[in-house]
């Protein structure tokens, strides 16, 4: 049976999916490698006994610098030992040592355990993002296909679907170097939203600046359908902002009928990096 092991920036550990998931927890081999979220005087390991909004919470009164880390080569390998065949989907390496790390785990694995496969795949993207190509994975798995195909089959499909955000500040985004500077000071205003997109090397590309929930709802619905989007899957994670991804749901279902989405609250590592009333979505094309 095939492993599949993720980086926490899936969401895959949020209370709500496991609950949700149970099933699937149990059918399938899945492991989350945490990444860790620190301030001065505290480390957040992005793992099941996170308390997201509790940490959200401590983030937004605090003044001081924080930062995130991706997992090291040795928790990746202690993910992967035990397994012959394992599937990884890493966040972004646009943004993230992630996957590098998980490359480097792969190499010291295979010294291990030659006869071992090990696949990497880079999601270029987070949170839905990776959720998206992991569900592909789990049915081709299902359907008995061959580890190689099922890798290729999620390498191809992330380049058919498209990864959007809608964020009310980016604070910890710029503070850690992932947007510049002039992208921040244009957000921070209050009501105004930060409407994006994964570029196709898995970085942060700026649609719009939107005014108010109805505009950002706008921008988002515009983009989708002009890049193609018609009807297909959508994952959406939220921070404290269900409403949002609630409208977005009906609204899709108003106009193409009945469409699989769902949505769901963000793990520890993108709702530090979306905050609150951040939401981030992935839709087949
Ligand atoms: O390695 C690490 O420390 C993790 C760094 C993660 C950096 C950014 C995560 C962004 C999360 C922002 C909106 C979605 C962006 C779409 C992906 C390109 C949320």
């Amino acid at each position: 049976m095939i492993r599949f092991v993720v980086d926490s920036a899936s969401d895959n550990l949020c209370r709500e999916l496991v609950q949700r998931d149970k099933e699937v927890y149990s059918e399938f081999d899945i492991r989350v490698v945490p990444l860790v979220i620190s301030t001065d005087n505290n480390d957040y390991w992005d793992d099941e006994k996170l308390d997201v909004m509790e940490m959200i919470s401590v983030m937004e009164k605090y003044n001081g610098k924080s930062q995130t880390a991706c997992p090291s080569v040795d928790s990746w390998l202690k993910a992967f030992r035990g397994a012959k065949e394992i599937c990884v989907v890493t966040i972004t390496s646009g943004l993230s040592g992630s996957y590098n790390s998980a490359v480097a785990a792969k190499e010291v694995y295979l010294q291990e355990c030659p006869d071992a496969k090990v696949e990497i795949i880079d999601s270029l993207s987070t949170g839905p993002g990776m959720r998206m190509p992991l569900e592909l994975m789990m049915e081709n798995c299902r359907k008995g296909l061959p580890i190689e195909e099922v890798a290729a089959k999620a390498r191809e499909y992330i380049k058919s679907t498209h990864t959007y955000f809608a964020l009310q500040s980016i604070h910890n985004l710029a503070q850690n170097g992932r947007v510049s500077k002039l992208i921040e000071k244009a957000v921070g205003i209050l009501g105004i939203r930060l409407v994006g997109i994964a570029s196709e090397i898995g970085t942060i590309e700026v649609i719009s600046k939107a005014r108010g929930d109805k505009k950002t709802f706008q921008d988002l619905m515009t983009h989708m359908e002009k890049n193609g989007y018609r009807g297909g899957k959508i994952r959406i994670c939220y921070v404290d902002s269900s409403d949002m991804a609630d409208r977005i749901a009906a609204a899709l279902k108003e106009k193409y009928g009945e469409i699989d989405v769902l949505a769901y609250p963000a793990g520890g590592l993108c709702s530090f990096y979306a905050e609150r009333n951040g939401i981030i979505l992935c839709c087949e094309s």
